[in-house]
């Protein structure tokens, strides 16, 4: 066992670090008030080769493999919650699921450009009817003369507003159980695709929007995979994007703590700083053991993987569940700390703790990840097959 980060991870951490801190970090809050998203931000991220963490070379990518795409998601998430989320949608939840299914052509035309950010991604799961019950997908695709013709509603869909491109799981078998399911490569621009942003709570600068297909023809090269395959390609690409999720919770639990001791420092009641009162202390203790534990959880399940141990789904909703619940009660904690101040829109702790609020909702809510585990342990269903 080995628990220290190899000279590459390390310089990967500092120089994102770095990074995230200078470009992202100072005008983080302004962008959240204005719900925005440069594009130059994600231009910069493609030039260090952010992007391309789960690809070869030869598309780009730079191959830092699944601990370095934590490493760098959570200082992503640590200057801004909402910019670590381009992580999944540029690399995580699309180039790395073409790469691993795609065929020459689809790796070629999409890749490079997703890893470069010339193309913006998203991929389309949830429906207004469809979030945990992934199975029961109701968009359908028919093959009609060349060409699979989509219809159906996604929601909730992250970046769906700004993206050119969108991996969209739809139904090509209402009758199958496993294989109901295919994923397809859209090219938003089709002739039948409209989009609509939704105002949100939290994470203003990560566009989310519902993606409409009123009969959009896609042609049957664009299906990734095999027909049928939806539901393996979905379900062996979840625990990347969570492995990403679980690593942005522990970036901003982090910004949590971190506002929580400078804060403590600062403020003084009572004629000394508050850090010097133990329930601050307690508070502090705390918020910094569960981090710690829940960076711990990340890093493994992400080590695994980079092992070739890719079928962890049981050690990633462990990082998932527990980094979800770890975040809300850290921004929770920095909130109380900083008093009324927190409560005001201008402190950076109020983003947080509308930002913290999605890692339990997002990617499996905290449920169904306790419903794996449960499940798993109960020799109900086995999570690693
Ligand atoms: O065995 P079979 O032939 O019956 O078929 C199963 C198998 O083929 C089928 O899926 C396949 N499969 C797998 N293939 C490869 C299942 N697991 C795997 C695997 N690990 N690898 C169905 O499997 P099943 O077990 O019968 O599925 P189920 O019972 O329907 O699963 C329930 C469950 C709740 C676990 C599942 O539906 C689930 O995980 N739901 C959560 C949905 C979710 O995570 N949505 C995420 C939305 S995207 C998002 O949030 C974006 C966030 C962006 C950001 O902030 O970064």
């Amino acid at each position: 066992m080995d628990f220290s980060l190899s000279e590459e991870h390390r310089f990967i951490q500092e120089s994102v670090r770095r990074f995230a801190q200078n470009e992202i970090a100072p005008f983080a809050q302004q962008w959240d008030e204005k719900g925005e998203l440069p594009i130059e931000i994600l231009q910069q991220m493609a030039e260090l080769g952010l992007f391309g963490c789960l690809v070869p070379e030869e598309y780009g990518g730079t191959d830092y493999g699944y601990l370095a795409m934590a490493l760098i998601t959570e200082e992503l998430s640590q200057a801004s919650s909402s910019v670590r989320g381009a992580m999944n949608m540029q690399c995580n939840g699309t180039a790395f699921n073409i790469y691993k299914h795609g065929t020459p052509q689809q790796k070629e035309k999409y890749i490079p450009a997703l890893v470069q950010a010339e193309k913006l991604g998203c991929f389309a799961i949830t429906e207004p009817d469809v979030g945990s019950d992934v199975m029961a997908i109701k968009t359908k695709a028919e093959l009609k003369d060349g060409a699979y013709v989509l219809n159906g509603n996604k929601t909730w869909i992250s970046f769906a507003t700004i993206a050119d491109v969108a991996i969209v799981y739809a139904c090509t078998d209402p009758q199958a159980k496993g294989e109901r399911l295919s994923a397809f490569i859209v090219d938003l621009d089709t002739p039948g695709v409209t989009t609509k942003p939704i105002h949100k709570l939290g994470s203003h600068s990560f566009p989310t929007g519902e993606i409409i297909f009123e009969d959009v023809r896609v042609p049957k090269e664009n299906l990734l995979g095999e027909a049928g395959q939806g539901a393996s390609i979905l379900f062996g690409s979840l625990p990347v994007t969570r492995i990403g999720c679980a690593a942005g919770a522990v970036g901003l639990a982090r910004a949590c703590l971190n506002e929580a001791v400078k804060y403590s420092r600062e403020r003084k009641q009572f004629g000394r700083p508050i850090a010097d009162f133990q329930m601050i202390q307690s508070t502090v203790a705390d918020m910094a053991a569960s981090i710690e534990a829940a960076r711990l959880l990340v890093y493994r399940a992400a080590w695994q993987r980079d092992q070739g141990v890719t079928n962890n789904v049981l050690e990633t909703s462990y990082a998932k569940m527990f980094a979800a619940n770890v975040v809300m009660e850290a921004a929770n904690a920095a909130l109380d700390i900083h008093g009324a101040y927190g409560y005001a829109a201008e402190y950076p702790v109020s983003r947080y703790f509308r930002d913290a609020k999605l890692y339990q909702i997002v990617e499996g809510t905290i449920n169904v990840h306790r419903l794996i585990i449960g499940q798993d342990w109960l020799g109900l269903r086995k999570a690693n097959r």
